[in-house]
């Protein structure tokens, strides 16, 4: 399953390196979406972890940006501060690997993850976030695809499908009792069939100062990425460090990374890989640094106590289509959104421009 991926990484690679940088004339913007400078923070108190190479403003998104590239979409996300590179100098682990080794794609401090609701219909989609990252979506904001940004995407792939491929058996094991080596197969493809149709791990991928550039296939979204749907964006602090598996050849896996490559919050004083500030008593409280929220609502809420449902932003501003009055999508109105408009902005953005 991994040779796939692979295969067009390379094959997208060579297509990348061809347009030199990235940018073509053919670069057109499909849409901008912006987020406060200075509110990595989660609900408002979350600390960086207590290390040189992390802090305050690495991990403050201020722009998410996607571009129509060949057949694919080019998203390029922009940070407030340079992107930390991964260092050979730089242990990583017992094992003695340094970050570079660990860390191939030019970035090592983040995960960005991108709910994409493409029919913006209520109760349709997912509304689980990936493990580790402690958000629920609400009902009228369900994913159909996920894209997750992370440094070690193989390796956040297969412990994404340990993950999937556990509650799967769980799951049966509640509803028939035993599972029999014919089911377990089943499931195992099961499985595998929503990973690859739902989730995409970038692997083409260029760090240029306070941006990051990837690629994801039309033939994971079906299209050129639309403004027309809803977009939840969510940063968490990585870790990169080898998980070490103990035992798990039967039931139970405890070599899954159960949090996804996302670093966790406590409460107190933060640690060298735990961001501090968390609350007392909510050991589900998301670890998510920066956020992405709908107008009307903010980060700081939608990450708090109350843990309200999280909603997608839609870059066009268009509104979802109610389900029962919605003769023709087309003649949805704009609810008034303001975005960046794409008309007006192609070709005048790129991955060096200032961010606002
Ligand atoms: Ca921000
Ligand atoms: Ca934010």
């Amino acid at each position: 399953m991994f040779v796939r991926p692979r295969v067009s990484a390379l094959l997208l690679a060579s297509s990348l390196a061809a347009c030199s940088g990235g940018k073509t004339r053919e670069d057109a913007l499909l849409f901008r979406l912006t987020d406060p400078v200075g509110d990595d923070h989660g609900d408002g108190e979350l600390v960086y972890p207590r290390r040189t190479d992390l802090g305050r403003g690495d991990l403050d998104v201020v722009s998410v940006a996607a571009f129509a590239d060949g057949e694919a979409t080019r998203f390029e996300v922009t940070f407030a501060h340079p992107i930390a590179r991964p260092s050979r100098a730089q242990s990583v682990d017992l094992e003695g690997a340094t970050v570079a080794e660990r860390a191939r794609h030019g970035f090592y401090t983040f995960n960005v993850d991108l709910y994409v609701d493409q029919d913006r219909k209520p109760g349709s989609g997912r509304t689980d976030t990936l493990p580790g990252r402690g958000l629920t979506l609400a009902a009228e904001s369900g994913w159909e695809k996920a894209v997750v940004l992370t440094p070690r995407p193989y390796e956040a792939r297969e412990a994404l499908r340990k993950t999937w491929r556990q509650v799967a058996l769980e799951d049966y094991e509640k509803k028939s009792g035993g599972i029999g080596g014919k089911v377990e197969s089943e499931l195992n493809a099961a499985t595998e069939q929503e990973l690859e149709a739902r989730v995409f791990f970038p692997t083409v991928i260029q760090v240029s100062g306070r941006t990051v550039m990837f690629q994801v296939p039309d033939r994971f979204l079906g299209a050129h990425a639309s403004a027309d749907w809803g977009y939840g964006v969510a940063v968490t602090g990585a870790t990169i460090e080898r998980r070490v598996s103990l035992g798990g050849m039967f039931g139970g896996d405890t070599s899954a990374n159960q949090r996804l490559m996302a670093m966790g919050i406590m409460a107190g004083e933060p640690y060298n890989d735990r961001f501090g500030g968390g609350r007392k008593g909510d050991p589900s409280q998301s670890p998510v640094v920066d956020l992405l929220v709908a107008p009307g609502t903010t980060q700081e809420a939608v990450l708090g106590a109350a843990k309200p449902a999280w909603d997608v932003v839609v870059p066009s501003g268009k509104s979802v289509v109610p389900a029962a009055v919605a003769p023709d999508a087309g003649t949805v109105e704009d609810a008034g959104v303001t975005v960046d408009a794409p008309a007006v902005d192609a070709g005048t953005v790129g991955p060096s421009s200032p961010a606002p």
